[in-house]
């Protein structure tokens, strides 16, 4: 993939290849708008490509559920570029709600993992994850996989518009090639401390997860991905949001997970935490290594490399997968089989 925003396209099947951003190249240029269609773990990586492709493409984005977009009546024309994410590739709902878009003219892009999945087949273009197949029914890898794509597409078409500087597409493309370096280096060096976290917070009744800007997302999956394993009541908030409603729940019964890797909000959301301590919540925090300030202030934390603000999330997620699957281990639960989840929602 690397090579092909070089410009050499690979072919191997198992590669993953933007050839379908070049198919599609005119339409994404050219659109009015790219309107993001996904359920679940898939919509939050759409939510997160909202602000990447926003940023370095200039080209307006809308994040859709397509349990939502399928039954009301939205406003497409052949203008539209819909991108579609999905992991099986056969959820219901995104795919009546891109049947619906179709029939209004829109072009649509898929970005799924199983090759030959029903989306794959009814786009006119798209790229697979090739994330391999997820063992548990909660998505994780291929949440990770659809970040990483996407921040490759984005990265694409602001190259095709001449949107972006060398200096900051050399930046994202060199930080996303370490990806798999840097998630090795959480999962060997706080393996343990999350394992531990997770003991301490595993009989709590609620989670509020909070963040701002491109961990806002993660913040959403971060709370997802504790309910569907461990069956927790767990909120994510933005938390510029807090003071507008969930300050309310705060007292010393209630963990608050913030996603607070050091970017353009570091100061905003030190000082959101220091407002949950004020009222005696426990505070868990994802920090950069090495932020005294967030690791002095928190009660416990959960530590990543430091990257460019806007690769952080591919990163930021993975203590939080963790979190939730120890907690789930904790109570005693089966973490790849949560009852009443379904590995694909075909109805
Ligand atoms: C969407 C999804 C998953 C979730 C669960 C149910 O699936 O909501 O994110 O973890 O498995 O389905 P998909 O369209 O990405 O396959």
């Amino acid at each position: 993939i690397f090579d092909s925003l070089r410009g050499r396209m690979d072919a191997e099947q198992q590669s993953i290849t933007l050839s379908g951003v070049d198919k599609i190249a005119e339409k994404f240029l050219s659109a009015n708008r790219i309107i993001i269609v996904a359920c679940g773990t898939s919509w939050h990586a759409g939510l997160l490509a909202e602000y990447v492709i926003e940023e370095l493409c200039r080209i307006n984005v809308e994040v859709e559920y397509a349990s939502e977009f399928r039954y009301r009546n939205p406003i497409i024309t052949d203008q539209d570029v819909i991108i579609a994410i999905s992991q099986s590739g056969e959820t219901a709902d995104t795919l009546v709600a891109l049947e619906n878009a179709k029939k209004q003219g829109a072009t649509i892009f898929g970005l799924v993992n199983v090759v030959g999945s029903s989306i794959a087949r009814m786009s006119d273009a798209g790229a697979y994850t090739h994330a391999g197949p997820e063992i548990g029914v909660a998505s994780t890898k291929a949440f990770t996989a659809q970040l990483t794509v996407l921040y490759l597409i984005a990265l694409k078409i602001a190259q095709l518009k001449g949107a972006i500087e060398a200096t900051l597409f050399n930046r994202l493309l060199a930080d996303l090639a370490n990806v798999p370096a840097y998630v090795k280096e959480i999962l060997d060096d706080q393996h343990a401390v999350i394992q531990a976290i997770a003991k301490k917070y595993s009989d709590a009744r609620d989670f509020l997860y909070l963040g701002r800007g491109y961990n806002f997302p993660i913040a959403l999956e971060g709370a997802l991905k504790l309910k569907e394993v461990s069956y927790i009541h767990a909120e994510g908030y933005p938390a510029a949001e807090m003071k507008h409603g969930p300050i309310a729940l705060v007292d010393e019964q209630l963990p608050v997970v913030f996603v607070a890797t050091k970017d353009s909000y570091h100061e905003k959301i030190i000082s959101n935490i220091q407002e949950i301590k004020a009222r005696k919540g426990k505070v868990i925090a994802v920090v950069s290594h090495g932020d005294i300030v967030a690791t002095e202030l928190a009660d416990d934390v959960m530590v990543v490399p430091q990257v460019h603000e806007i690769i952080a999330p591919v990163l930021s997620v993975i203590p939080l997968q963790l979190l939730s699957y120890y907690i789930g281990i904790y109570r005693g639960l089966d973490v790849d089989k949560p009852r009443n989840l379904a590995k694909s929602v075909t109805v």
